[in-house]
């Protein structure tokens, strides 16, 4: 059996001028990925947009990935509004031969932790995939304690939990009861924190075109020498700062431009970025990350 540990890309999306998915720039983005490392790809999570996208956008994105990513793990984001298209997308992740599921707990409406609950009970059981519960409370506006998730991971259906927290407390008390689940780290600036509580690894946005750095955070980590995987993570943070003064989600579609991808503009309602924010990332974002092969 896999491990599963290690450092996911959560994929950026790119779109033609007309909005179409640009499977040519896709395919280059995953082999950039591999090429630094990486161990897979988060698919249609946030960072690509998926809860933008049509059912059959995201199919069509989950096939390319499957097809140019070779024997890495896949992870499918199928969380939808319509429940019935996020039970389409787990029975794709499924024929397509993905490692396992995953998805935001359902929002807008407040539903109940009985609701949400299953919800995750019937993608699973129905799919037959190994679920991967997306907690990302500060988007979703679903809270979610260690009494909560320890309520997912108790049950043989989920694999573990993409814990898109600051709240290490929470992260230390699932990761010590449930020592076998797979427990990754969400926010890429600290990683390196989820990691000093027990974090497998780490699913992220930024690793689209700094992941080397985050492979390399995991491996000093593991050597026990915390000061220099600190030191990546300073370089990493610096970056991120600016991609957060920006908007992190138009921002990085400009670093893939700059870096001579073509991956147009976010979805709408996304802007665009402004003149001075593209100067801002050819300066302070270019020079430290690593260009295309
Ligand atoms: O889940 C990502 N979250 C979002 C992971 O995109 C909402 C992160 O990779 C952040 O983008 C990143 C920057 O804050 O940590």
């Amino acid at each position: 059996m896999k491990s599963y540990k290690g450092i996911y890309t959560a994929l950026l999306t790119p779109f033609t001028p007309e909005g179409k998915i640009n499977a040519k720039e896709l395919e280059k983005l995953v082999a950039h990925n591999l090429k630094m490392g990486v161990s897979g790809f988060y698919v249609c999570g946030s960072t690509g947009e998926g809860i933008l996208l049509s059912a059959d956008e995201r199919k069509e994105i989950m096939q390319i990935v499957r097809d140019c990513a070779g024997d890495a793990t896949l992870i499918a984001h199928v969380g939808a509004l319509d429940e019935r298209d996020a039970h389409k997308l787990a029975a794709a992740a499924k024929e397509l031969g993905y490692d396992m599921i995953s998805s935001v707990a359902p929002f807008y409406f407040k539903f109940t932790f009985e609701e949400i609950k299953n919800y995750y009970l019937r993608l699973a059981e129905n799919s037959g995939m190994p679920m991967l519960v997306y907690h990302i409370p500060a988007l979703s506006g679903v809270g979610m304690g260690a009494g909560e998730i320890s309520e997912f991971l108790g049950d043989d259906h989920f694999i573990g939990v993409k814990f898109t927290s600051n709240d290490f407390f929470t992260m230390e008390q699932i990761r010590t009861r449930f020592p076998q689940k797979i427990i990754y780290n969400g926010y890429d600036e600290m990683m390196l924190s989820g990691l000093a509580m027990g974090a497998d690894g780490g699913i992220g946005s930024t690793y689209n075109f700094m992941a080397d750095k985050f492979v390399q955070i995991q491996k000093l980590f593991g050597e026990g020498k915390i000061e220099e995987a600190r030191e990546v993570q300073k370089e990493a943070n610096r970056i991120i700062a600016v991609l957060c003064r920006i908007g992190v989600m138009i921002a990085e579609k400009e670093v893939m431009n700059q870096l001579g991808l073509d991956f147009g503009i976010c979805k709408k309602p996304f802007g665009e970025v402004k003149a001075e924010e593209r100067e801002l990332i050819a300066k302070e974002i270019l020079p430290y990350i690593a260009p295309l092969a």
